[in-house]
C-alpha cells in the first residue's frame, strides 16, 4: 500500500513496542524536542550523549524535561559517536541517532570496522519527503552518504531503498533513476547509462519486485502531464514513489529544495546498518527530526 503522508506512516508503528534511541552529541533543541514527541508518542526513549552541561542549558531553556533520560558525558564528536555506537552495539539502545555532528565523523562511526554497524556491504542514506505538490509520500536516495556511486553502488543503493520500502508495505514500488534527459547519452552524460542498465536489470527480473525506469529527468519522474507533452511511455508514469539521484550532489540539492522552497516536510535514514540510524540534516527542524524517528522505527517494522 502507498503512503499518502507521514500520519498514514506514523498510523502504521502506534502499536510498535517503545525502543531506545542513543542520540550522539544531544546538545541541541531540535533533537531534544523531537525526543521529547517521539516520548509523547509512546515510540522511543534515549539515552542523550554529549556535553552534559550543554545538553541541561538547552533542556532548561526549552521547558524540556530531562528526568526520563540517561545522560552520558562526551567532550569530543568523535568519543560521543562512538560511545553512542557502543550502547547500540551492547544492546541498552536499539536504534541510533545523528545529533550535533558532521555526517562525515558520524558515517565514520558506524563504518568502523571493528566498532561499528555495517551489516550489508553497502550503506545508504533515504530520505523520504511529503510535499504540499505531490499526491504521496516521495522517497530519494541518496543525498547524503554515498558521493559519487558507480554502477554496481547504485544498484546497492536501489536495492537498500527497495528492502526499506518493502518493509514499509509497498509491493511494486515506481522507481526512478534520475538524470537530466531521458535518452541514453553513454558518452556526454555516463549517469543515463547507468539508470538505463538498472532498468533493465529491473525489467529482467534481477533487480525483483519494482517498476524501475530510466534514464528520467525529474519532471518525467514526478509529472503525468510533462510525460503527456513529450510523448514519453514509461512504467513510472509521472508517478515515482522513489528517485535514485546519480551523486551526491544532486541528491543533497533535491532535498534541500524540497525543504527550503518546496515547503516539504522531511525524513532521513541510513539503510544498511544492523540497527535503524536515523541521520537528518543539522538546520532541519524538530518535526523533521522527529518524522525521521518515526520513519526509522516505520523501516525496522517493530511491530
Ligand atoms: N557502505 C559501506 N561501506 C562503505 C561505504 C558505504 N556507503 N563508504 C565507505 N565504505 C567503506 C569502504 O569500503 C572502506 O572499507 C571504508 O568504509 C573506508 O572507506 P573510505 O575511505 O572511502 O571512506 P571514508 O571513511 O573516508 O568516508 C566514508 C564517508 C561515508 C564518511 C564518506 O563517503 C563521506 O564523507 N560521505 C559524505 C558525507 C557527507 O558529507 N554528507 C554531507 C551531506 S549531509
Amino acid at each position: 500500500m502507498v503512503l499518502r503522508n507521514f500520519k498514514q506512516l506514523l498510523n502504521r508503528i502506534e502499536k510498535q513496542n517503545s525502543q531506545r534511541i542513543a542520540v550522539a552529541m544531544a546538545q541541541d533543541a531540535d533533537i531534544l524536542q523531537a525526543l521529547d514527541a517521539a516520548h509523547s508518542a509512546g515510540l522511543a526513549d534515549a539515552v542523550l550523549v554529549g556535553s552534559k552541561p550543554k545538553i541541561e542549558k538547552i533542556a532548561q531553556t526549552n521547558s524540556i524535561p530531562l528526568e526520563r533520560y540517561e545522560i552520558v558525558h562526551s567532550e569530543s564528536e568523535e568519543e560521543s559517536v562512538a560511545r553512542a555506537v557502543e550502547l547500540v552495539r551492547s544492546g541498552e539502545a536499539q536504534v541510533l541517532m545523528k545529533g550535533l555532528c558532521s555526517t562525515a565523523k558520524f558515517l565514520k562511526g558506524i563504518l568502523n570496522k571493528e566498532h561499528g554497524l555495517r551489516a550489508s556491504s553497502l550503506l545508504s542514506h533515504l530520505a523520504v519527503f511529503e510535499s504540499p505538490n505531490y499526491h504521496k509520500l516521495l522517497f530519494m536516495s541518496d543525498a547524503a552518504m554515498n558521493i559519487a556511486p558507480d554502477l554496481n553502488e547504485k544498484i546497492a543503493i536501489t536495492q537498500n531503498a527497495l528492502n526499506a520500502l518493502h518493509a514499509l508495505h509497498y509491493k511494486k514500488p515506481k522507481v526512478a533513476m534520475i538524470s537530466a534527459v531521458e535518452k541514453v547519452n553513454p558518452q556526454a552524460m555516463p549517469s543515463t547509462a547507468d539508470a538505463a542498465l538498472i532498468a533493465k536489470m529491473a525489467e529482467r527480473g534481477q533487480i525483483k519486485n519494482a517498476l524501475i525506469d530510466g534514464p528520467l529527468a525529474l519532471d518525467n519522474a514526478l509529472s503525468a502531464r510533462a510525460n503527456e507533452i513529450k510523448g514519453l511511455k514509461s512504467v513510472v508514469g509521472g508517478s515515482a514513489d522513489l528517485c535514485v539521484v546519480p551523486n551526491i550532489e544532486t541528491g543533497n540539492v533535491f532535498y534541500k529544495l524540497l525543504t527550503i522552497l518546496g515547503n516539504a516536510l522531511v525524513a532521513g535514514v541510513i539503510l544498511g546498518a544492523s540497527v535503524p540510524v536515523v541521520l537528518t540534516s543539522r538546520a532541519d527542524s524538530d518535526n523533521s527530526k522527529f518524522l525521521s524517528i518515526a520513519t526509522a522505527l516505520a523501516i525496522s517494522g517493530q511491530e
